[in-house]
């Protein structure tokens, strides 16, 4: 099977690379702040995903891309054959929340993906409260220093969520199309 592509977005420095990083099990430590030069693609298995009472195992693709707007006539390319969106951002920072509707719009809606295949992943050491306003995408809190089994779990959890509505997708096309063989 072919591997699912996720697209990871959000502003530049919010930790996107980090916790890429973190999720391949590539992590250097210590980490410093290196701006990503347009891409980086991290290839790695996930296994253990419940779909439909299964356990799969699944090739991924993550698209670590630099949150920089210079990288913007990149994006096209980012977005194609999109499957999940992972948006990224940090409390740390100023408020985001206008970037990040605008990476929502190009990269979720602009591929004609829904909430449920997006994940807000964000990093709030000092317990700000998030100041996204994206409230049907589910927001996850993470931090890779101290919460690094929780954030693998809840990555595990948005593939297994994702790769469902994927397979649902896939049965209701095969549903439609029978109808309409039938129609003929
Ligand atoms: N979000 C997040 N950042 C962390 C965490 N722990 C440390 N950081 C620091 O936050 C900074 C984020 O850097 P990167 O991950 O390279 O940022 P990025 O989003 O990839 O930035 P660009 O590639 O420029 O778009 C680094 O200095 C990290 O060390 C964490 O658990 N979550
Ligand atoms: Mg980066």
């Amino acid at each position: 099977m072919h591997a699912l592509k996720l697209v990871m977005i959000g502003p530049a420095g919010s930790g996107k690379t980090t916790i890429a990083n973190f999720l391949a099990d590539a992590t250097e430590i210590p980490y410093d702040y290196y701006p990503t030069e347009g891409v980086r693609i991290l290839e790695f298995e996930a296994n253990n995903i419940e779909v439909n009472n299964e356990l799969i195992l699944r090739d991924i693709e993550l698209w670590d891309c630099s949150g920089d707007y210079k990288f913007k006539n990149c994006w096209s390319a980012m977005r194609k054959g999109v499957h999940g969106v992972i948006l990224v951002y940090s409390a740390q920072m100023q408020d985001s929340s206008k970037e990040l509707k605008e990476f929502y719009d190009y990269f979720v809606a602009g591929s004609k993906l829904g909430p449920n295949s997006c994940v807000i992943l964000y990093f709030d050491p000092d317990n700000v409260t998030p100041t996204s306003s994206f409230l049907s995408v589910s927001h996850v809190k993470c931090n890779v220093d101290d919460g690094g089994d929780k954030l693998k779990t809840d990555f595990r959890l948005f593939l297994s969520a994702l790769m469902t509505k994927m397979q649902e997708d896939k049965e209701e096309k095969l549903i439609l199309s029978d109808n309409i063989l039938f129609a003929k």
